[in-house]
């Protein structure tokens, strides 16, 4: 080819490169995207970004927000099979940028900016940061599964978000069925997505105690054995624990740990059986009954054996709280039982922790200020407000997730009540109970164990409702709406199918 020539062709060929692109289509807007919970606040701006295989994932120089970055590549090679080129330097090509810095006073705010050319996720902390990351997934999310659509074209405007409540929390009951490493990894994952922050580990109880205890081996060895139903039950490890913490830290998810006790403890005294002091060995427990067992309250190697189980928790714990439980003590007489928290919230406050209970512990005298956890009972989790405690929600008819939707639901009991999705959004955390707003802790949604035991049916109970608690949790007081969250959770069907959730179809939400 004669010189002239290659030189009008590289010519053409340049003027071809530096042609501006179409601006690429999408046929909704940012306003119209199915998020939750549903952010303070959204200005659209009707254009698109396109997220191929060339858009660069860009992170400020911090090790947090290189894990952040590492988090989320992960999930769009698991989700769309794509991993984006990250570092720390600014390429030349379209990126989504993860940065610090912005000015807001709550640690897990954060602002996401989507222009053609650039994503800006900005947090006040990586906390922040991580949580603008799950509304970016959500806004993949629905692109990639929409219908014949090759690209991914994500909604242009700008979001800026944070949450009401600081504590915005779920539980498993991974003692009456022991839940694996995996499949509790795979719930925090879920929680992550929808921004909940706590994660409740309700680790013993009558049926089985689900944590090593160095000091008392035969806890797990025996206590561990089983679970309802007579299968083989289970546990963690020390080393395993950690590593859920640390898998929940990555996520900003802190681990609550909870020992259940004085009643609740059957395991527990069937592994020494000096701890329940009626001079009899318990047998192993694999029914559904509750308040039949109790420790001995005036006993010192009582104490000693908590103070010893309290220390070996809290060394592997880094959240302030530790959860002694204290519910449903039936068979504890009343004035023991008071006797026993207070020595319980003692050896707490020994150990550098904080006291959590279930909303019994109203009637003890827990000197330092304890949050009651309100299940059942409105008076007492205005007693503990009047001790100037503070009440974490988690009424049994609205959030216990272990309720059965309707009679026909497949698991589940209903003892406080059916619970279909409506009623689990339905409502106002604020006045819902007779305490001051100001003594509210935040919301928690338990989800117990009897009729579950595997991912695939804890999904069916947790799936769609947690979504509920999550965003009453998140969402300023008074601003949600049943219809218009009804109509968004319609649009999480895509992403639960993709990740293969196995949700409860209710007939009330109009799926995609
Ligand atoms: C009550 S709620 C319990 C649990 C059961 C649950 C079943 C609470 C503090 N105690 O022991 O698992 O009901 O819904």
């Amino acid at each position: 080819m004669k010189t002239p020539y290659l030189f009008s062709l590289v010519m053409a060929l340049l003027f071809i490169a530096c042609q501006p692109k179409e601006p690429i289509q999408i046929d909704h807007s940012l306003e119209e995207a199915s998020l939750i919970p549903k952010p303070l606040e959204l200005i659209a701006t009707h254009e698109a970004f396109e997220l191929n295989a060339n858009t660069e994932l860009r992170f400020e120089d911090s090790e947090a927000l290189k894990t952040q970055a590492t988090l989320l590549n992960e999930h769009f090679k698991n989700a769309y099979g794509f991993e984006l080129k990250q570092g720390v330097k600014e390429g030349h090509n379209a990126t989504i940028a993860l940065q610090l810095g912005l000015a807001n006073e709550h640690e897990e705010a954060y602002q996401l900016s989507v222009s053609p050319s650039k994503i800006i996720v900005q947090g006040a902390s990586a906390a922040g940061v991580s949580r603008g990351i799950q509304t970016l997934k959500q806004l993949v999310s629905q692109q990639a599964n929409a219908e014949g659509v090759s690209y991914l074209a994500l909604p242009t405007g700008t979001i800026k978000d944070q949450p009401a409540m600081d504590y915005r929390g779920a539980m498993l009951d991974v003692a009456r069925h022991f839940f694996s490493v995996e499949e509790v990894k795979r719930y925090i994952d879920q929680l992550a997505y929808y921004k909940i922050n706590k994660f409740h580990m309700h680790l013993t109880d009558d049926q089985g105690w689900r944590i090593e205890i160095k000091s008392w081996p035969k806890l797990t060895s025996i206590g561990g054995s089983t679970e309802v139903g007579g299968e083989s039950g289970g546990f963690y490890t020390q080393e395993e624990f950690k590593d859920l913490v640390q898998y929940a830290a990555d996520r900003f998810i802190e681990i609550i740990p909870e020992v259940d006790m004085p009643g609740h403890t059957n395991a527990a005294s069937v592994a020494y059986p000096e701890l329940n002091g009626n001079g009899k060995t318990p047998e192993l427990y694999e029914g559904m009954d509750v308040g039949f067992s109790t420790f001995d309250t005036h006993n010192e190697i009582v104490y000693e054996f908590i103070d010893q189980v309290i220390g070996e928790i809290a060394a592997i714990s880094p959240s302030p709280y530790f959860h002694l439980g204290g519910d449903e003590s039936h068979s504890t007489k009343k004035e023991d039982f008071i006797y026993f928290i207070n020595r319980v919230s003692q050896l707490v406050s020994k150990h550098d922790k904080k006291v959590i209970g279930w909303d019994e512990i109203a009637h003890a005298e827990v000197q330092a200020p304890a949050v009651a956890q309100f299940w059942a009972s409105n008076e007492n989790a205005a007693l503990a407000a009047k001790k100037g405690h503070k009440v974490l929600l988690s009424p049994a008819k609205k959030i216990y997730l272990d309720m059965q939707y309707d009679s026909l639901s497949k698991y589940g009991l209903h003892w406080a009540a059916y619970v279909p999705v409506k009623d689990a959004y339905d409502w106002d955390p604020y006045t819902y109970s007779d305490i001051e707003e100001s003594s509210i802790f935040g919301m928690e949604a338990p989800l117990w164990s009897e009729t579950i035991t595997d991912s695939n049916s804890l999904e069916y109970l947790a799936f769609p409702r947690i979504l509920a608690v999550a965003e009453l949790a998140w969402m300023p007081k008074g601003q949600t709406n049943w219809e218009d969250f009804s109509k968004r959770l319609g649009g999480q069907s895509p992403y639960f199918k993709q990740q293969q959730i196995n949700y409860y179809p209710s007939k009330d939400i109009q799926w995609e």
